[in-house]
């Protein structure tokens, strides 16, 4: 009996998959492949069902003989291991990244002689499908859950700031495809920066919680992806312990607080405009207080250091970033206003000798000639894009208004501008 090899990447199983697996089980004995949580997540959303579940399900369904785990997108290694008669695939694959994945199938199948055999695509989700998707996706505890099921097995997660609805599902719906596979963003920023200058206000913890709550309300409507929120220096211990358990009910992943205190100023304009760092006692009981206050494992509570900015030099740095972790910290976030990341790397090098495993968090708005990867290689963690849509559309429509009034209309401006059209089709449920 022919041998025959079939991967699923899918936990929602509809008729089109029954179909193509009973056309598989009608040529041979039947292996399905199933790819694991994080080959999964990497070219679309994380998995509801997680692969032990997966691979229970495929196990009881009629056809399919055995069960096995594809590590990666690419079929090479597992192919090589199975040596099967036939892989089978639907016809969906053959644009895109995914064409060479398909090409790479063809070519290892020869080596013995094996065939590859695509059937028909038949099953295009309904809209109502991939809303109920949405929806459970971005449930509290699903969404909130899922930040740290991505650090688990992700080397560094690639972070953009979101300040609104619309900002926010940007983030949520921007993917590239290259040859090396799809990118999306891994989560959502929510920074006091953006979500102050949104509003016409300064980043001095002026716009108050209630308003940052109903900005990440807003977003969190029309997004599935995990959220970190700035959360400022975390306020009086009193009000910190409160809002965390706010926040953790929303389902938002993780908050950030710096170790300022007194009026907080932005940290990018450094040492110069009278910015307190708070002591390491009194910062830590804000961590642990915190900590103590959830109620789930989930959340997570970043400590933020200020010493680079402030010019405490590297050891105060390194001091303060283990105590936090030791007063309960899941994270540190090292901050920087260097144009190189020379001060970056030597502090990730140093804590990475003591503590191989606590998340590094980066947000390298003035050092942003390294890469994701390259940070990676640092051992950071996690990398925040912190501000660079409100960057972008400020200028944007900066020029748009002055258009207008220099033409004293708004033809000139029709090439500055989205279509009605594209911008209706980014908006859900139309
Ligand atoms: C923010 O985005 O609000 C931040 C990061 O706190 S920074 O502006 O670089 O201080
Ligand atoms: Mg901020």
């Amino acid at each position: 009996m022919k041998q025959v090899y079939i991967c699923f990447s899918t936990d929602i199983l509809h008729n089109g998959h029954l179909a193509i697996l009973k056309k598989a089980a009608a040529l041979g004995e039947v292996t399905v492949g199933l790819l694991t949580d994080e080959a999964v997540a990497s070219f679309k959303h994380y998995p509801l069902i997680p692969l032990e579940e997966r691979i229970q399900m495929f196990e009881s369904l009629k056809g399919v003989s055995s069960v096995v785990v594809q590590e990666e997108l690419d079929y090479t290694t597992i192919l090589r291991r199975l040596k099967p008669d036939i892989v089978v695939h639907g016809d969906d694959w053959q644009v895109g990244y995914q064409a060479n994945i398909r090409q790479k199938v063809v070519e290892v199948l020869r080596e013995w002689g094996g065939e590859l055999v695509e059937y028909p695509y038949t099953h295009t989700p309904t809209e109502e499908t991939l809303s109920n998707l949405d929806q459970l996706l971005s449930l509290p505890e699903s969404r909130r859950s899922r930040l740290r099921k991505l650090l688990a097995y992700k080397p560094c997660l690639s972070v953009m700031e979101a300040h609104n609805g619309l900002t926010g599902l940007i983030v949520e719906k921007t993917v590239v495809e290259s040859e090396k596979g799809r990118r999306q963003f891994d989560a959502m920023w929510v920074s006091s920066l953006c979500d102050s200058t949104a509003k016409g206000k300064p980043d001095i913890e002026l716009v108050d919680m209630t308003s940052r709550l109903n900005t990440l309300e807003e977003i969190m409507e029309v997004t599935t992806k995990p959220i970190i929120l700035d959360g400022d220096t975390g306020g009086q211990v009193e009000h910190f312990v409160y809002n965390v358990q706010t926040l953790e009910r929303m389902g938002i992943s993780a908050i950030i607080i710096e170790d300022k205190k007194g009026l907080k100023k932005n940290s990018l304009f450094g040492a110069g405009v009278g910015q307190t760092q708070d002591s390491i006692e009194d910062f830590c009981q804000k961590i642990t207080a915190g900590k103590n206050a959830q109620k789930t494992r989930d959340f997570m509570i970043i400590a933020r250091c200020e010493s680079l900015i402030l010019e405490q030099g590297m050891e105060d740095a390194l001091t303060r970033c283990h105590a936090y972790v030791k007063a309960g910290a899941d994270g540190v976030m090292i901050h920087s206003r260097q144009k190189t990341p020379d001060e970056v790397f030597a502090f990730c090098k140093a804590f990475r000798s003591a503590d191989p495993k606590t998340p590094i968090i980066v947000v390298p708005t003035t050092y942003n000639d390294v890469t994701e990867e390259e940070f990676a290689a640092h051992g950071v963690n996690v990398v925040i894009h912190a501000n660079h849509l409100i960057r972008s559309a400020f200028p944007a429509m900066q020029a748009t208004a002055r258009t207008i009034l220099e033409n004293g209309r708004s033809r000139e401006a029709d090439k500055l501008c989205m279509s009605i059209k594209e911008i209706l089709s980014l908006l859900p449920n139309q």
